[in-house]
């Protein structure tokens, strides 16, 4: 039994766009489960995080771990792996978060410097990572991994930010792994290796879910992520200079680690459950030497699930369906929406419905999405009454609208990711891969045919409007 109770909110804290303002609008509204007994970061808080989304009361909570064993720091867990979730904390709704996101692109709000931060209510400068409750999610795993970390960095030619999530190795008290697939970050490190240095990073811990779907939108590079973080949440994102390094860092984050990634060292890393809900292979990669770890009072620590859970590209599907979407319309105006699935880890599968006036824009609406998304494998196009958040509407449109040796486009050997299974591996971080566009649309001229037999409209309409009366006994 716990005795520990956590405030949400520390008494200097002035703004309601934060983390655990966000906890705390969950627990308004019923939806933040408190667990009050000890639990173990070594894979019993991935094992209770599963639990909670697969049972059927508690998938829509937020789970706060209050007492968790070995560290002081409550862990908080379940808060990006639903998009319901993601469009709560975002102040809308699921369906329309795409068009929110959409709006936020096209009017950004630059960050404000400031220069006092909750996140430095304490600053540890000789930084050990063992204070911090680091989970173990996967079986096979390397060791504990941070899952969560916000991770900021300045372009070194242009001074220009950029913002991503990249997971964190613990290796030692105060040294990180990190993986920089081929994304912005790994060019701003590339970048300082070739001048010879190491690269300034504020991992931030613990930010309002706003700047964690922001972080994974697709904005070119040289676009300050957090600008559209600011527009999503109505309010310039809050920056504190970091203590020990040039970089900044979000000064509402629960915790900060300041850190550099070193461009003359690296160390194995891996394995590690990854998107694919497989193991990424043990690599040697660079290393972030942990200079400094600042947290408010009562920090809050944040974990995502990795691998196993959808937490780990509920993210991904949500911040990258809004640049999908307007470069399908770019190529072909009447796309009207787009779902990258959950199931296709969030980058395997897209969906797409769209009003088609030529045959053939089907197909066009594909190459458009593979020349978007680089790792996008299955685009699937249906018409705009097909609802493709449904399942079963998708399912309907492909049994009744495709014909297999008609609809089914393969183009074979394309540029391809070995982080996808079925690629052909052709020299290290090389491989294509074969893609395919499912045109499920009806065809022109077969309009009539396919009329959907439904009870007449204005019927349901009026019967709807007074239904109660269907349900009393008189
Ligand atoms: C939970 C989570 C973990 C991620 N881990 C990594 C990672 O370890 N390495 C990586 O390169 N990308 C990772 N990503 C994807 C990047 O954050 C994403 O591609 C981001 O948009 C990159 O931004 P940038 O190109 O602006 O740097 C992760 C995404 C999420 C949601
Ligand atoms: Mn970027």
């Amino acid at each position: 039994m716990s005795t520990k109770s956590v405030p949400m909110r520390s008494f200097w804290d002035g703004s309601s766009n934060n983390f655990r303002a966000i906890l705390e609008h969950f627990e308004n509204v019923g939806r933040l489960a408190r667990i009050k007994v000890e639990v173990d970061p070594i894979f019993e808080i991935a094992a209770v995080c599963r639990h909670m989304e697969q049972a059927p009361d508690w998938g829509q909570h937020v789970v706060l771990f209050e007492n968790v064993k070995g560290s002081e720091f409550p862990i908080v867990g379940n808060l990006c792996d639903t998009r319901d979730k993601l469009a709560f904390a975002m102040g809308t709704s699921t369906r329309e978060s795409v068009n929110r996101i959409l709006d936020a692109m096209t009017r950004p709000i630059p960050v404000q410097l400031v220069d006092e931060a909750p996140c430095h209510e304490v600053v540890i400068t000789e930084p050990d990572l063992g204070v911090l409750p680091i989970p173990t999610m996967s079986e096979f795993d390397g060791g504990p991994y941070i899952s969560a970390g916000l991770h900021l960095t300045s372009n070194p030619l242009t001074g220009v930010r950029n913002a991503g999530i990249q997971r964190n190795q613990v290796h030692d008290s105060d040294l990180l792994g990190i993986y920089m697939a081929p994304t912005h970050m790994l060019q701003h490190y590339l970048a300082a290796k070739e001048a010879g240095s190491p690269l300034p990073v504020a991992i931030a811990l613990g930010v309002h879910p706003s700047l964690l779907v922001s972080s994974q939108l697709r904005l070119p590079f040289d676009t300050d992520e957090l600008a559209v973080a600011g527009s999503l949440m109505g309010e310039a994102v809050r920056m504190v200079p970091c203590v020990t390094i040039d970089a900044e860092a979000p000064a509402d984050a629960e915790v900060v680690i300041e850190g550099e990634v070193l461009h003359d060292t690296t160390r194995l890393e891996g394995p590690f459950g990854e998107f694919a809900r497989l193991y990424g292979p043990e690599r040697e990669l660079p290393v972030v030497k942990v200079r400094a770890i600042t947290h408010r009072r009562d920090a809050l620590y944040h974990n995502v699930m990795s691998a196993s859970s959808p937490e780990n590209v509920t993210l991904g599907a949500v911040g990258r369906e809004p640049s999908l979407l307007s470069a399908l319309r770019s190529s072909v105006p009447t796309v009207r929406a787009v779902r990258i699935t959950i199931g296709g880890g969030a980058n395997f599968h897209a969906i797409v419905a769209m009003q088609k006036n030529f045959e053939g824009e089907p197909q066009k609406v594909g190459f458009a999405a593979f020349a978007a998304q680089d790792l996008l494998k299955h685009v699937y196009v249906v018409d705009e009454d097909i609802d493709i958040f449904d399942d079963e509407e998708v399912h309907y449109a492909l049994a009744t609208r495709m014909d297999p040796a008609r609809d089914m486009h393969v183009i074979e050997n394309v540029k391809g990711n070995p982080l996808d299974p079925v690629s052909v591996e052709y020299g290290p971080g090389r491989a294509v891969v074969n893609k395919m566009i499912m045109d499920a649309t009806v065809r022109i001229g077969s309009e009539v045919k396919y009329r959907r037999a439904e009870v007449p409209a204005e019927v349901m309409e009026r019967v709807g409007q007074d239904f109660d009366r269907y349900l009393t006994d008189e």
